[in-house]
């Protein structure tokens, strides 16, 4: 295999253009079977092929900085740079992330996860390089769906004063994860469509050859031939009027042209717009076939995996549960919302249902199905998402946003100043909260809760079975009393609890019956709990029996409101409080607890589980639970208990939280 000899940049620079494009086919091929082994973005990076090899072969890397939006297109990078054994392992503890990142690779000059950062860090590079008198070129790679983010704008819009080289590679493959959407894609259609794209130069010698020019040229003639080039090399009147030179479109898979245009488009020494046109999922029928089923796959079943490789099949992972997770007693919350939210709109024609480019894993395509007029899908703006529902809200409907808790870190000031401060009646779905497999530390749900709960009149409602999930949504749209945010994790168990009544939720937390009685127990300890962490805190309660300590599992539904009355009820004497959560402890449920206990001049014996003041790092959930699994639950209440009356987690154990 060519690619078994390329461990950089340099390597590749040596081939010839047959080698280049058989290395193409090598790489698609080595991208398909791992992404079939282990999971991963596959149809992106698959579209990404061509347009990667060409960058790596007309810049000088690692030198040069190119950054990559989103950054679930750079397998092929990855492979390229060194990181081939690795790749192995992608998305897996101990292998190469799915994502670019600092700590990884020399050839990653910058973190990515979230959409639409990548012109904004470029042209902070490329204003680090000036200042220094560098001479390195830097380039950003942004897919159409990326350049649909608001922070792409304000990047664009600064970076067309800068006098010195900036190039920004449009990825265009029409597809955010589904099909995207908005008035600027509609001018990169026009664009697409009027440019005769196949090959840049093709196309421009073929226009330029079939110019009629007998005789001295015309001044008509003339004008043609300043129209016909200025179609296909100098057209996105958009870009240009930011400041920027605007090149293309050309073939994103014409990987000689392709090679050739970026070659050239480096040697401009002003901001400049590639376009390239890309076929998301190119070289893969089914993915080519279905881009939005095929974007993110899941991890092959054991049970795949003991056949052939021939007939392992790739599995969409659209709304599929976590890696892991799945199980017969668990259930996709997105589905539950998509199916829940229909049905109440059935009945409300004031519902209305509002993703920022995540239809399928929110599951409001479901929603979309049924009321098509009713649903909007923004493209990648989650705090345009929350305003717009905020000016909705404010004239009568009942907006629901759902969105996944890392992604609505970006629309917290919408939530704040546009939702809260009006006390509008909008309802935000937080999907995906708590520990998430697969992506790493930029798709963790570990904030949503922190951050938000210091803002006033924000009700916090937290799940913890899908039944649950299904009566406060319907609860909360039908009440529409203020701003509600119920928070979820990717699946639920079906059940918050085999007792499960109906009650509507609110700020009234199910204190469940101890599984086993203990007479004289040394201890009676309430594990305070929601989401995800519920079961093994259950768990931990038959572990603490053993050791004589009476623990009790409360399920709290809503952190804002806390619940007053069964706080006075656990804070009574002789009750510890153990408080876990997937999530910061600075500020989440514990610090909730801890603060009304502070102000209510109930000082009771507490402990905090939940992630101290770091960024979560792994891809599996089990490498990401350490520290809350039903083990470490009853492990650190009993290390607490032994060490200190006041119930303290010794220093040395601390790290484990
Ligand atoms: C702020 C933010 N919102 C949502 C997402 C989820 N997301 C990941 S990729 C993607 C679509 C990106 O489309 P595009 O930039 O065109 O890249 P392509 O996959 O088509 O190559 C979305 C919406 C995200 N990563 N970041």
């Amino acid at each position: 295999m060519i690619l078994d000899t390329i461990n950089s940049p340099a390597e590749l620079r040596a081939l010839t253009l047959r080698e280049r494009l058989a290395l193409s086919d090598e790489l698609r091929s080595v991208i398909i079977t791992t992404v079939k082994r282990q999971g991963g973005h596959l149809a992106s990076n698959l579209g990404a092929v061509e347009l990667t090899v060409a960058l790596h072969t007309a810049m000088n890397l690692p030198a040069d900085k190119l950054i990559f939006d989103v950054g679930h297109q750079a397998y092929t990078h990855k492979l390229l740079t060194g990181r081939r054994n690795g790749f192995e392992l992608l998305r897996q503890d101990g292998g190469v992330s799915g994502f670019p990142r600092r700590d990884e690779s020399a050839y990653d000059p910058f973190g990515v996860g979230h959409s639409s950062t990548a012109v904004s860090a470029a042209l902070g590079f490329a204003r680090a390089r000036d200042l220094a008198g560098g001479k390195h070129r830097v380039v950003a790679v942004v897919g159409d769906g990326a350049l649909t983010g608001g922070l792409t704008y304000e990047a664009l819009n600064d970076a067309g004063k800068l006098r010195s080289q900036l190039l920004v590679v449009l990825n265009d493959n029409e597809m955010s994860i589904s099909r995207n959407t908005g008035a600027l894609n509609e001018h990169l259609t026009r664009l697409r469509a009027s440019g005769r794209w196949v090959g840049a130069k093709r196309a421009l010698k073929h226009q330029l050859d079939s110019i009629p020019l007998i005789g001295p040229p015309t001044a008509a003639a003339l004008e043609w031939m300043k129209t016909v080039v200025r179609r296909i090399m100098v057209g996105g009147e958009f870009f240009e009027s930011l400041g920027f030179r605007y090149l293309g479109p050309v073939d994103g898979h014409d990987l000689e042209s392709l090679t050739d245009i970026v070659g050239k488009a480096l040697r401009m020494n002003q901001p400049t717009v590639l376009h390239a046109v890309t076929r998301k999922g190119k070289g893969s029928p089914e993915a080519e076939s279905s881009p939005e089923q095929y974007h993110g796959v899941s991890r092959q079943s054991s049970q795949a995996a003991k056949q052939p490789s021939s007939q392992t099949r790739l599995t969409p992972d659209v709304r599929a549960l976590a890696p892991g997770a799945a199980s017969p007693e668990e259930g996709s919350c997105a589905r539950v919302i998509g199916d829940t939210l229909s049905e109440i709109a059935d009945s409300d024609p004031t519902i209305v249902a509002i993703t920022a480019a995540m239809p399928a894993g929110t599951g409001l395509d479901r929603f979309q199905c049924k009321h098509p007029d009713r649903f909007f899908d923004v493209a990648i703006a989650e705090a345009h998402a929350v305003t717009l529902a905020a000016g909705m809200a404010a004239d009568r409907l009942k907006p629901v946003v759902a969105v996944y808790s890392t992604f609505i870190q970006r629309a917290v000031d919408s939530i704040i100043h546009d939702v809260c401060l009006q006390n509008l009646p909008v309802t935000l779905l937080i999907d995906h909260t708590g520990f998430v497999a697969g992506d790493g530390s930029t798709h963790q749900g570990v904030f949503d809760l922190n951050i938000l709960r210091a803002v006033p009149n924000l009700t916090i409602w937290t799940p913890s079975g899908l039944d649950e999930l299904r009566d406060m949504l319907r609860e909360g749209v039908r009440a529409a009393r203020g701003p509600l945010m119920i928070r979820y994790p990717k699946s639920l168990p079906l059940h918050a609890s085999g007792l499960f009544t109906a009650l509507p939720p609110g700020a009234r937390w199910r204190i469940e019956k101890p599984e086993a009685r203990i007479e004289n127990p040394e201890a009676r300890v309430a594990l305070l709990t929601f989401g995800a962490s519920v079961c093994p805190a259950r768990k931990a309660t038959a572990l603490l029996a053993e050791s004589r300590v009476a623990a009790f599992v409360v399920r709290v539904s809503s952190v804002k409101p806390l619940d007053d009355g069964a706080l006075r009820t656990l804070t009574a004497p002789g009750v510890k409080l153990v408080t876990i959560e997937e999530g910061q402890r600075a500020g989440g449920l514990g610090g909730a607890v801890a603060e009304w206990c502070q102000d209510n001049g109930k000082p009771a014996p507490m402990l905090r589980l939940g992630v101290d003041d770091r960024f979560p790092e792994g891809y599996s959930l089990d490498t990401l639970r350490r520290g809350l699994t039903d083990a470490d639950i009853a492990r650190t209440t009993l290390e607490a208990l032994a060490y200190s009356s006041n119930f303290i987690v010794p220093a040395e154990s601390k790290g484990a939280i």
